[in-house]
C-alpha cells in the first residue's frame, strides 16, 4: 500500500500518526507542509482537508485526516501489531485517553507551540506580511489567537493557561499509571501514542523537569515510550539533529518565561480543569 503523510515537524497530532506507523513497521513518504508560511491554506492542500490541518495520511485512494482517526484507520489497515487493547474495559479506556488529547490537550496546544516553532519566523517577516497570511484564516477564533500569540509570544495569556492544561494531564496520567505500566492498562497502545508527542515536544523544549520532577511514574513511562524499539530506542532519531537543536535553541526564552511564570499549581483554578480520563478509568 502506498502511503503518504502531510505533516509539519514537531507537530504532535502529525507526530502520533509517525509514531503509530513507526510501530507498524510501515514506510511512507513525507511531505512537510509549513504552517508558518500557511502551505496548509493553499486549495490543494483544502480540498484533502477543509479546515487546512496536518495531518492527512493519503492511503492508495483513502485520503483520512483527523489524527485520532488516521491512527485507528492505520490499526485498522495494518494490524501488526495491534495497537488497540482487545478487552472491551482497556479499549474504552484508551478512547477515553485520545479523547482527552482532542478535546483538551491538543486545543491548548498553540500556545506553546506558536511562540516557539511560528513567532521567531513571523517576527523577521515582518506585521505586514503576518498579517496577510492570519487574514487568509477562515477561522475567525483560530486567527484571533495566532494574532496574540504572534504579538505578545509566552506573554499572551494562552501560554499560562496551557501550560496548567499539561500540568493537570500529567497528574491524571500519574494516577493512571498506578493501575498498569501503560495508560490504557497492560500494553502500549493508541493511549500512548496519542500523549507521547506532547511530552516528547515538552522534552525537546527543555521543560522535561514539568513532569520529571513531581510525577515519577509519568517520568518512567515517558523513559519506557522514548526507549521502544519502534524507534530505535530514542524518540529524536525520528528528527533530524539540526531541527531539534534548532528548536531547543528557539525555546530557551519562552522556557525561561513560562518557568518564572506559570508553576505548577500556581492560578489553580484560573481555568477549567479537563475532564480527567485517568479519574473515569477506575
Ligand atoms: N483535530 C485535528 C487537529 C489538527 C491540528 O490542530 N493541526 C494543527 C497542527 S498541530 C494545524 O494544522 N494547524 C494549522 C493552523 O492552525 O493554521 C487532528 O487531530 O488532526
Amino acid at each position: 500500500m502506498d502511503l503518504t503523510l502531510y505533516n509539519f515537524p514537531l507537530s504532535p497530532c502529525g507526530e502520533k500518526v509517525r509514531l503509530a506507523l513507526a510501530e507498524k513497521g510501515a514506510t511512507y513518504r513525507e511531505i512537510s507542509i509549513d504552517l508558518g508560511r500557511k502551505e496548509n491554506l493553499t486549495p490543494e492542500f483544502l480540498r484533502m482537508s477543509p479546515k487546512g490541518y496536518v495531518p492527512v495520511l493519503v492511503a492508495g485512494a483513502d485520503v483520512v485526516r483527523e489524527s485520532t482517526v488516521i491512527i485507528e484507520y492505520l490499526d485498522d489497515l495494518l494490524p501488526d501489531p495491534p495497537l488497540r487493547p482487545p478487552s472491551p474495559a482497556e479499549r474504552s479506556r484508551m478512547r477515553l485517553w485520545t479523547k482527552l488529547v482532542d478535546e483538551t490537550l491538543h486545543p491548548a496546544w498553540p500556545g506553546l507551540a506558536w511562540p516557539i516553532l511560528v513567532r521567531p519566523r513571523w517576527l523577521a517577516q515582518g506585521d505586514a506580511a503576518v498579517e496577510r497570511m492570519l487574514n487568509q484564516l477562515p477561522d475567525p477564533a483560530r486567527r484571533e489567537r495566532q494574532r496574540r500569540l504572534y504579538r505578545l509570544g509566552t506573554e499572551a495569556p494562552d501560554s499560562a493557561d496551557t501550560m496548567r492544561v499539561f500540568d493537570a494531564v500529567i497528574d491524571d496520567m500519574e494516577e493512571a499509571l498506578a493501575a498498569g505500566p501503560w495508560l490504557a492498562g497492560s500494553a502500549f497502545s493508541l493511549a500512548d501514542i496519542a500523549v507521547l508527542p506532547y511530552l516528547f515536544v515538552v522534552d525537546v523544549f527543555g521543560m522535561r523537569d514539568r513532569f520529571e520532577s513531581r510525577a515519577p511514574r509519568v517520568a518512567d513511562w515517558y523513559a519506557r515510550a522514548d526507549a521502544r524499539l519502534a524507534w530505535g530506542g530514542s524518540l529524536r532519531s525520528l528528527y533530524p539533529a539540526a531541527l531539534l537543536a534548532e528548536v531547543g535553541r528557539l525555546s530557551v526564552e519562552a522556557r525561561l518565561r513560562i518557568a518564572s511564570g506559570a508553576a505548577p499549581d500556581a492560578g489553580a483554578g484560573q481555568v477549567p480543569r479537563p475532564e480527567s480520563a485517568a479519574g473515569r478509568a477506575h
